[in-house]
């Protein structure tokens, strides 16, 4: 009988431990990144793909093996505690912070490589480099994603760009039949990308799609044939599984202002007709303004706030998108500041599609508050269309 196949936790602590001159193969480091928000989709997706790579590299022959695929979190280490919902199903599969790499463990990485070293990099829950990461990476070799596909990088392998409710129903899918259902394998990486697939589809309720559906009901097998193993503790009940991870993922008490514009942010430089690119930062937020305002004593000194997370980060327009349920119904608002002018363009070329209500700010200041009653809108649908607007504005 062959040994047992490494879990994900002796995965990431063999990786940490190897010399640069074993994790690059040759003059090549191969990394695996998802997008910048470094959501739970983002962070399962990278992970797994990069163990799955391992252990599919290894069942094969050697004319296949292409070296070892490091998982990169693209934040700096300090704020993944921000994620409380990511810390939770880490804990509870025994994953410790000190075993993964975030950009700067990245950037130790490239300065350790010989002169020389290129990097390849796999995306997942992105179809593009991420902005802060294009100047490490050489060449994009491979991508899962159920972002708008932005019609790069044609020629990755493979090259998955799918509706999907979760980008790690398509990672599941993608290493479940390349794998053949290999099911110690499929038993690890079951839990870590079902948590993700569950808070993507608020636990299988919303922004389902079949690929989604396919991956759980695959999940849950392996996960109920495994219910006697540690790693599947408590998660066969996806609801209780659910519940935990959203608790936490709303749970923003005690952060600062500034840590919960960059808890879940996004920065975008928009073309526009021949003029500079608008700088654009986007913040989505699990609790709606009056609370923050609440919490952070009142409406005047949150946006004081807000201007100074915009200076910092050189934007010309931030824009914070609120989401909460309340008794069932799905709530949004979306809020913008910047150059009042800006501002009003943007807002006039959006405001249908989103179905914008004005219930605050000031648009001669250059601060607009409005229910988004389109709730279907989240920040994946948001983006392109102030991006059309910029496109348009003159
Ligand atoms: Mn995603």
């Amino acid at each position: 009988m062959s040994p047992l196949k490494k879990t994900i936790p002796e995965f990431l602590t063999y990786l940490k431990s190897l010399p640069i001159s074993k994790t690059a193969s040759g003059d090549i480091l191969t990394i695996c990144v998802g997008n910048e928000s470094a959501d739970l989709d983002s962070i399962a997706s990278a992970i797994t793909y990069s163990y799955c790579q391992y252990i599919y590299n290894q069942s094969c022959n050697s004319e296949e093996k292409c070296g070892l695929t490091i998982p990169i979190i693209d934040i700096p280490r300090e704020d993944l505690s921000l994620r409380r919902d990511v810390m939770y199903v880490l804990e509870k599969l025994s994953i410790k912070e000190e075993e993964l790499f975030f950009i700067e463990d990245l950037v130790s990485l490239k300065k350790q490589a010989p002169n020389g070293t290129k990097l390849n990099s796999y995306l997942v829950d992105n179809n593009d480099a991420p902005k802060n990461l294009k100047n490490y990476i050489d060449n994009v070799v491979g991508i899962i994603d159920h972002h708008f596909d932005l019609q790069k990088h044609l020629d990755a392998e493979p090259r998955v760009v799918n509706v999907s409710g979760s980008c790690s129903s398509l990672v599941f899918n993608y290493w479940y039949e390349k794998l053949q259902g290999d099911h110690e394998v499929v038993m690890n990486i079951a839990p870590f990308l079902m948590g993700a697939i569950l808070i993507d589809t608020s636990n299988m309720q919303r922004k389902v799609e079949p690929s989604d559906k396919l991956a759980v009901k695959r999940c849950q097998e392996a996960i109920n044939r495994a219910a006697d193993e540690v790693s599947a503790q408590g998660l066969q009940d996806t609801s209780v599984f659910y519940k935990e991870m959203k608790s936490r993922k709303n749970d923003i008490r005690g952060f600062s202002v500034s840590d919960i514009l960059k808890k879940d942010y996004k920065q975008f430089n928009f073309q526009g007709k021949g003029r500079e690119g608008l700088e654009i930062g986007l913040s989505s937020i699990v609790k709606r303004m009056s609370w923050l305002f609440g919490e952070h004593d009142g409406e005047t000194e949150f946006v004081k706030q807000c201007k100074r997370f915009q200076n910092e980060r050189g934007l010309d327009v931030l824009v914070l998108l609120t989401s909460w349920r309340k008794a069932g119904v799905s709530h949004r608002e979306l809020v913008i500041m910047g150059d009042p002018k800006m501002v009003r363009a943007l807002v006039e070329k959006v405001s249908d599609k989103l179905a914008l209500q004005q219930f605050g700010g000031d648009f001669d200041q250059g601060v607009a508050m409005f229910r988004q009653l389109n709730v279907e809108a989240t920040r994946k649908q948001v983006v392109p269309y102030l991006e059309e607007a910029y496109s348009e504005v003159n």
